[in-house]
């Protein structure tokens, strides 16, 4: 649906979409003049649309550490996720990784478009990352130490229980987690978060992206990525793939549910996590990735359409999600409106429904006993005001043509 029509569908998103569009034009302006620092803000804004404006709304110092952070961990993740590199070539690229960053003169051609010029461009990274403070340096070098390792381990391991998809999510997502919490701590921003909050953070936004792009992965070229734990797909299929054939939707959705139910686990975590901190700028940079990751939970639960293509929070509402996170009030309501929504979902014949439910009840005593659900605006129940709101625009287009039409045969008097 064009965006007009998803603007008359969404009116409230329009102004949340026009601040998001001010927003990105005044981050392209602050890009820094130096050259290799240009490069590096230019690339955060080209391989990653969802955290490169939420990095940009950071203080200068911890945003030059968080944009480094960044762009050498997706060069990392690059690697491993390039399916066409042998595994005797990866895997020792995996564990070196967090030697390479201090050479300049080191180089690997891999990944495609931007992910390609990442990686044969990564000398001006490098020389950015050794620009940083020491103890920005030490704590981004720990973690890519442990996350290529934990990466190396898993390309020839399959994720089996649910212990190893816990494990790789934090390999892959928990450490970025443990490893923005010591950069916050390193900018005397905020306390040191402690490892399994902060691993919490990342486990969440990880599995949500697990679920959410199934499909895509499990289509990848040349060999499919499949990391959903056998221990929760066996008991509805006899192989990962056959989630996707017609004839297996109803046990695809009831898998699909099982694994929503299982990333709720983390909320309460996260919660804690966000509530605890006192900077601004960082806490929107922590809660807006957070809000949307239970939106899109909400989104693909019991949604066959996870298993046909890409479910997707519409760009509107996306706006609306970086535009009104502010506080801790704003996510306790957000994590309780989109509760809602998914509990609305349930179905009482589901298999996990009784789990689902108590974890979604969890959920919601949790932001009630906050105290700041009532004042505030919610993300669901607006119907009647939606329509409201569409027949004012329609009123206001057929307004505004008539008077063009009749100042238009009045001139012409
Ligand atoms: C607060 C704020 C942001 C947080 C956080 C806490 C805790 C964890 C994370 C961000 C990381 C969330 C990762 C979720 C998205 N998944 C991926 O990007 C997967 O790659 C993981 C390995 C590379 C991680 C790169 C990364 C991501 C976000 C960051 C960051 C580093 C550094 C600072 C801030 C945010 C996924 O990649 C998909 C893709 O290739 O696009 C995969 O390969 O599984
Ligand atoms: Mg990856």
């Amino acid at each position: 649906m064009g965006s007009l029509g998803a603007i008359l569908k969404h009116p409230d998103d329009l102004y949340p979409l026009l601040k998001l569009k001010m927003a990105a034009r005044h981050a392209e302006k602050q890009i820094p003049s130096e050259p290799h620092w240009a490069f590096c803000y230019s690339m955060l804004h080209r391989v990653s649309r969802s955290f490169a404006l939420v990095i940009q709304q950071l203080g200068t110092e911890l945003r030059n550490a968080v944009c480094i952070f960044y762009l050498i961990l997706r060069a990392l993740d690059t690697v491993e996720d390039d399916t066409s590199i042998p595994t005797e070539v990866k895997v020792p690229i995996l564990i070196a990784f967090h030697r390479h960053i201090y050479d300049r003169n080191w180089h690997f051609s891999c990944g495609t478009k931007d992910y390609k010029v990442l990686m044969d461009q990564f000398h001006d990274v490098s020389a950015a990352f050794l620009e940083l403070g020491k103890g920005y340096q030490e704590a981004i070098e720990d973690i890519t130490k442990r996350m290529g390792a934990g990466m190396a381990k898993f390309i020839c391991k399959e994720v089996e229980t649910i212990d190893d998809y816990d494990e790789y999510c934090h390999y892959v997502a928990g450490l970025v987690g443990l490893g923005l919490s010591k950069l916050f701590h390193a900018s005397e921003l905020e306390d040191l978060a402690s490892d399994s909050l902060s691993n919490s953070t990342g486990l969440f936004l990880q599995k949500t992206n697990i679920i959410r792009d199934y499909l895509e992965d499990i289509n990848e070229i040349p060999k499919s990525r499949m990391f959903w734990p056998r221990e929760i797909w066996s008991k509805y299929v006899n192989k990962l793939e056959d989630l996707k054939y017609d004839e297996n939707s109803v046990k695809a959705v009831q898998c699909l549910n099982e694994m929503v139910t299982n990333s709720l686990i983390h909320v309460d975590d996260c919660l804690k996590y966000m509530s605890a901190l006192r900077e601004p700028a960082i806490f929107r940079f922590c809660a807006i990735p957070q809000v949307m990751a239970i939106g899109t939970l909400a989104m693909c639960y019991n949604n066959i359409n996870v298993f046909r293509g890409v479910v997707k929070m519409r760009r509107g509402l996306t706006a609306q999600v970086i535009h009104r996170t502010k506080t801790m009030a704003d996510v306790y309501g957000a994590f309780f409106d989109f509760s809602c929504m998914l509990k609305s979902k349930v179905d009482k014949n589901d298999p996990n429904a009784t789990k689902t439910l108590s974890s979604l009840e969890a959920v919601q005593k949790t932001c009630r006993e906050s105290g700041a659900l009532n004042k505030r605006k919610s993300y669901v129940l607006r119907n009647e005001l939606k329509y409201n709101s569409v027949l004012i625009v329609l009123l206001f287009i057929i307004l505004s043509v008539i008077f063009a039409y009749l100042s238009a045969n009045r001139s012409s008097y």
